[in-house]
């Protein structure tokens, strides 16, 4: 049988479960899960190999109108996650109202076939999910529409057939031992800040960048295998979102620290010591050169 290949864009507004969505297909954790909007900043690939086809998906930051250079690099992760794409699934939350003008936009003049998801339907009415098939049918009229629930993974299982339907007869993309593009460290990096994202309110964690400076792996001392030695540093805009960081005592941030630890224990699968540091860097957001050096350079 010939070999099937291509890439599926998750794409929408933020919070609408773009990435429960990915890690469900997927069946790894790989892109973190907040309440909080613009959790995602990057497009972070996972991939899923079968002898005869490889899909790769791409988690994308949900769309909005950027207002700082930080924000713009997210919305060039997802025109670049746009202009690969040989299927779109196209997220929408049926819980909120139709305000997807941004989204449509960036799709509708491009020829690329889209599937509609409407998800959190465990928050819903049948009669509200009827509503919300009729309008995206009259909308888009894209290949199908399905109602779901990426929480508790509610007709997801018929999604991979659909995709597989839709992608085109080639060569795989990227070995079929890889499940993404990024290194551990990424995901290092990602565990920390979805740990802020849930411990911190207002800005702190839209300030906020984490950068991992070190990873080692060392053999434990009782020759009990090996753990990793990990040391990261958490960025921030002004001395007054360092003191809220750390915390009296250094409480909040020794919380968060060991949380993330348990997190990165989970994903790495060995023991894990971690390390953090609080560094001020006024403005970071704006700034073409932190933004490069920390990876939003496009
Ligand atoms: P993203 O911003 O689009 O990537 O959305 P996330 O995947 O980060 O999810 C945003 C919030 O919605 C999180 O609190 C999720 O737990 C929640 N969520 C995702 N899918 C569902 C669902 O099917 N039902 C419900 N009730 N909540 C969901
Ligand atoms: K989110
Ligand atoms: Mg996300």
């Amino acid at each position: 049988m010939a070999h099937k290949a291509g890439f599926v864009s998750i794409i929408g507004k933020p919070n609408v479960g773009k990435s429960t969505l990915m890690n469900v297909l997927v069946g790894e954790r790989l892109s973190i899960i907040t309440p909080k909007a613009q959790t995602t900043r990057h497009r972070i690939l996972g991939i899923v190999n079968e002898e005869d086809y490889q899909i790769v998906f791409s988690d994308t930051p949900g769309i909005i109108k950027p207002k700082y250079s930080l924000q713009e690099s997210m919305m060039s992760f997802v025109n670049g996650s746009l202009t690969d794409a040989d299927v779109l699934l196209f997220v929408t939350d049926i819980n909120e109202e139709h305000d997807e003008e941004d989204v449509l936009e960036k799709i509708l003049n491009r020829d690329i076939p889209t599937i509609v998801l409407i998800n959190k339907i465990d928050k819903a009415l049948q009669d509200q999910v009827d509503e919300k098939i009729a309008y995206w049918q009259e909308k888009l009229n894209p290949v199908s529409i399905h109602a779901i629930s990426a929480l508790h993974k509610h007709n997801v299982d018929g999604i991979m057939d659909l995709v597989l339907d839709l992608l085109p007869e080639h060569p795989a993309y990227y070995d079929k031992e890889e499940y993404t593009d990024r290194s551990e460290r990424f995901f290092v990096s990602e565990i920390i800040r979805e740990k802020i994202f849930l411990n911190y309110q207002k800005e702190i964690p839209y300030s906020t960048e984490v950068i991992v400076k070190s990873f080692k792996e060392e053999q434990l001392k009782n020759g009990k295998g090996e753990m990793i030695r990990i040391s990261a540093e958490i960025v921030v805009e002004r001395d007054s979102q360092k003191n809220i960081l750390i915390g009296t005592g250094g409480n909040m941030l020794k919380k968060v620290g060991t949380e993330a630890r348990m997190e990165i224990e989970k994903f790495l699968d060995k023991k894990v010591f971690l390390e953090m540091f609080v560094k001020v860097i006024p403005d970071w957001r704006s700034k073409k050169n932190y933004l490069k050096s920390f990876g939003y350079d496009n």
